[in-house]
Order: structure tokens, then sequence, then C-alpha cells
């Protein structure tokens, strides 16, 4: 696949957008809400206080700002959550309201989801929502019960009298916990105290998954982002109760995670970016912080080590790699297709054995992911041997395969998983691959790539797969893309970032946000819970939550957002 240039990004007026949500984003836009994020201006998508803030303490109980308004109802319909849920029964006037007495409930095992609920609600509110062990009247009590709804589901009651929460599992009372935060009002996402009413629906909602794998993936290495900027994109996953995230590790232009056996790799191949910027990569601990931070989020890191083409990083650093034993210069371009590991030499396995048990060891996820794609300079039996050898590597390590599609003609590896990326609805090669026992992460680009423009005007991204606006990410099946592919060899489907174009954390949030919710809701929801008029309804009510959170967004013309409303500040009473 060859790439296409980015033309230069549309001229207009320029200002503090997209934040006040009114209009398209320019890249100079862009470029000053980066600044902005930067500087710690700006939150977090899981509601605290961005960069060196983040660690900043959460408001204080104050109860003479904080007041029970009573008789104040919900402000949100209990179906009104994104993914929908698979089963919502509101109970008109069975309303919780949250006041300075609410306490939430936990038993020891529930209590880091009580926590995080704690967390994400007392900024704005105010509240002071203590997390208690001990039963309370009046409480939202999170309990590991098992509802029988599967290893992610969980089932939440609203009651005038309590809320509550319960899952086989901590992943199940994560996706309740979003639940609940999206069943506030958007000023739940303030960083800073507003106003309410902060009063829960009253009724049942009983949520499971469609599809186990629900992910998304970033390409650090292309252009790289540090920590914080994966942590917030794991914020964004996890919102939408997507529960992994692929990371893009390796690529020609850099080389993103350490290799302790294999030092250069680093300090050489992660030294430039696409456009010759300074690059960089993640130590151990940085990626051991990105993987942590992800499971408490109950996110999935798979890790990408791309193989035996997009090499070139890996190549500059150890010359000896190269095919031709001449160490090639750094790229900084975006072709894609020239550069690979030998097949015909002991040392490319010698080196895949070595990164790929480094990186299993650091990574307590079941995938590795080895790539695979675009190895143009190949031919396709040294690109099946290469492919044989290196999946039992990966099971060597403890992992199972994940790797693109292009390993389907390989020999089956036992759990191996492809991820389609074509834009045809058949491939007898990936079908036949399925016959042998693979599964498949359904990828489409014309559907979830994330770098695709929403429009040809669109100021950032690709066009190859062409323009990819939110009713086109959404309406298909994840399902029923491929044809001979039964459905219960997908696996579900994951969304890919990738960044020859994208270069600061307001690029990503422009990119993903709205079409991830999008992909996300196609990942979770039942098949016949698929409805655009009704999903570009519940998509429009969260642009205010964006807005009020400080992220941007791509207002597609196509979802009827409601006039930007961000909440004011708080007056305290006298
Ligand atoms: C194809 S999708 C690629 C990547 C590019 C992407 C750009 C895939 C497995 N390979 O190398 O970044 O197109 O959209």
């Amino acid at each position: 696949m060859s790439t296409t240039p980015s033309p230069a990004p549309p001229t207009g007026p320029t200002g503090p957008v997209p934040l006040d949500g009114t209009r398209e984003p320019t890249a100079a836009d862009l470029a000053g809400s980066a600044a902005a994020l930067a500087a710690g201006q700006l939150a977090t998508a899981d509601g605290t206080p961005a960069g060196p803030q983040r660690a900043a303490a959460v408001p204080g109980p104050d109860r003479a700002m904080v007041t029970a308004v009573p008789g104040r109802r919900a402000t949100v319909a209990l179906g009104d959550v994104l993914p929908v849920p698979a089963s919502v029964r509101p109970e008109p006037g069975a309303d919780f309201p949250l006041t300075v007495d609410t306490v939430i409930h936990a038993e020891p095992a529930a209590r880091a989801a009580a926590d995080r609920l704690a967390t994400l609600l007392r900024p704005a509110t105010g509240l002071p929502l203590p997390v208690a062990v001990a039963p309370a009247a009046g409480a939202i009590t999170l309990a590991l019960a098992d509802p029988g709804l599967g290893p992610e589901g969980y089932r939440l009651d609203v009651t005038p009298t309590g809320v509550r929460l319960t899952a086989a599992t901590p992943a199940g009372l994560g996706h309740g916990v979003q639940t609940l935060r999206q069943l506030l009002p958007a000023g739940v996402e303030s960083p800073t105290p507003v106003d309410g009413p902060w009063v829960l629906p009253g009724g049942t909602i009983e949520d499971h998954p469609r599809f186990g794998y629900r992910g998304a993936m970033l390409d650090v290495a292309r252009h790289f982002f540090g920590v914080d900027e994966v942590l917030r994109v794991v914020d964004h996953l996890a919102r939408y109760k997507l529960n992994h995230l692929h990371l893009h590790l390796t690529d020609d232009q850099g080389w993103r995670i350490a290799v302790e056996s294999w030092p250069r790799l680093t300090e050489v191949g992660g030294a430039t970016q696409v456009g010759g910027g300074p690059g960089g990569w993640y130590t151990r601990d940085d990626y051991r912080r990105i993987v942590r931070y992800a499971a408490e989020r109950h996110v999935t890191v798979v890790p990408e080590i791309d193989l035996p083409g997009h090499t070139n990083a890996a190549l500059t650093a150890y010359g000896r790699l190269a095919p031709d034993g001449v160490t090639p210069s750094p790229y900084t371009g975006t072709e894609v297709g020239f550069s690979y590991l030998d097949p015909d030499r002991e040392l490319s396995y010698s080196f895949v054995a070595d990164v790929l048990g480094e990186v299993a060891a650091l990574t307590p996820g079941p995938y590795l992911h080895i790539g695979g794609d675009e190895a143009f300079k190949v031919p396709a039996d040294a690109y099946a041997r290469f492919v044989d050898r290196v999946q039992p590597i990966v099971a060597e390590a403890g992992k199972t395969v994940l790797g693109w599609h292009q390993i389907a003609p390989a020999t089956h590896s036992p759990g191996r998983v492809l991820q389609y990326w074509g834009t045809t609805a058949t491939d007898p090669v990936v079908a036949d691959a399925v016959r042998r026992g693979a599964r498949v992460v359904m990828s489409p680009a014309d559907r979830t790539y994330l770098d695709m423009r929403y429009t040809p005007e669109s100021p950032v991204g690709h066009d190859w797969a062409g323009a990819i606006d939110v009713r086109r990410a959404y309406d298909w099946d994840p399902a029923g893309y491929l044809d001979d592919v039964p459905a219960e060899a997908v696996l579900g489907l994951s969304a890919p970032l990738w960044t020859e174009y994208v270069t600061s954390r307001a690029e990503i949030e422009y990119m993903l946000l709205p079409r991830l919710p999008a992909l996300a809701e196609l990942g979770w929801s039942p098949r016949d819970t698929h409805d655009w008029a009704a999903f570009r309804r519940r998509l429009a009510a969260q642009g205010p939550r964006w807005e009020t959170a400080g992220t941007g967004y791509h207002r597609s013309p196509e979802v009827p957002w409601p006039v930007a409303a961000v909440p004011a500040p708080r007056v305290p009473e006298s």
C-alpha cells in the first residue's frame, strides 16, 4: 500500500476551537489545543486534570457549597449511554439524587472500582463521596456478585433509596462505572465543581458485550507519543468500554520499546520519526506504567513488533541484521514496504526470539502481535517460512499470535488471530486460514481506519481507503463483513490510528472522536440495537462531555450536536 502525502491544511479563521465546538478545527487550532494540554490547562478524558496537574488533589468536600435540591429529576435518560446497553428498563420516578451524604459502599474486592467511580465523580460534583466497606443506607453499592451476564457484564439498579452495581468481575464493575458516569449530565466531566443536577435516572440496566475483543491501535512508531498521551488514549477507550490497546511499537521510522539484549534498537532506532523530529521510546518502566494504567481500566495492551517488513529502524541500529549487511540510513518519510529481515538467516530468528521474549515478559496480556504486513521485498515462500518460524517463538514466550491478515497463508498455530485490514468482503486466503483454526479481529480499512480523513477537506489524515465520516464508521457489521468467515470466528474489531500525519494529542483526539465511540458501539452493543438515527442522537450528547473535559473532536455534520453549552462554574452559596 503506498501512502499519499497530506495536502496542506485548509486555511481559515483561527481561534479557540475546537473547544467551543462550533466549527471544524484548522491545523493551527489543533496545534493550539495541544499547547494548552502540554501546559496542563485541559483535563484528561477520565476527568482528572491533564499533564503536570494529573496528580493534583480532588477538590475536598465542602458541605456549605453542596446541597441536594429535593425534587430534581435526572436529566439523562437511562438508555442514553454509549455504547447502548443490551437491556434498559427505566423506572420513572425512581431517580436517585447524589447528596453530600451519599456514600459509595464496596466490599474489599470491589474497592478499586469504587475508588474509580469516586475519582470520576468528585471533581465536578464537589461531593465527598467517601468509599466505605460498611453498608450504609442510601448508598451506591458496588459488589462482585454474578448477575449472569458474562465476564464483562454488569447489572445496575437505580432506586430512590440506593444504587446497586453488580458484576462477576472487576472488569464488569469497571464498565458499570463508565455507565454510571454517563448517566449524570455532561457537567460531570468538568475538572472543577459545576452545578448538576447530580441525579441518576431510575431503573435497571443489564449489559454485556457482543464481542470479547474491542480495540484501538495507536501507531507510536511513525510519530512518537509519550506516556501521558498514551494514557489519555486509554481513558478514551475505557470510557467507551473498549478493552484492548494495540501499540504499533516498531516501524521503519522508529523503534519505541527498550530491549535490554539489543540496546541500540532504541538508542539508535528510536532517535527520529516522520519528518525528522527527535522521536523517542519507552523504557521498560514507561511500558510497565502504560500496561498497569490500562489494566486498572480493564484495557489489555497488545504490543506489536512488526516483522519481517517495516524494520528499517532496527536495521539502522544493527546493520548486521540488514539482508545485504549494509546499515541503512534512518527513514523519516512515509513510504512502506522497502525494508525486511532476511528469512534465510539464523541471526534474524535469534534477534526475533530475544525481542519477543523480552516484550512478552513485560506484557501480562495474552497476545503478541507480530505485524506481517507489506513485506513487499520478501518472496511469498520465504515469507511463509519466516512466519512459520516466528509463530512458535511467540508460543514459547507463552503468548498467542496476532498478526495482520497477510500471515494467513502460514501454518496454523494454536489460537492464532488474524487482523483483517482489507477493504474487500472476499478473501479466500483468510477464509482458508479460518477453516484451519484461525480467528479474526476486524479492522477493514474503509470502516475502522482512524487515520482516514472524515471528508476530503479534513485537515489531517490519509485517504487511500476513502473518507470515513461517522456514519461510514458505524453502518456495518463486524460479524458479516467477510464472506466465508463465520460469525463465531470473529473475536471483535479494532480501530487503527496510523500516525504518518498525526503529530499531537489534539490531532489524535480529532481523529478518534467521534469515530471511536461509533466503533465501540459496534463492538459492544447487540446487533439488534444497531440504528443510525438513535445512535447519532446519543452520540450528539457526547459532544458537551468532550467540550467540558477540554477534548477536541470532529463536529461531523452527520450528527445533531447540541449548541455548545459548557456548564458554568458553580457560584458558592453565601
Ligand atoms: C497500511 S494497515 C499499513 C500501514 C500504514 C497504513 C496507513 C497496515 C497493516 N499497514 O503501514 O501506516 O496503511 O493507512
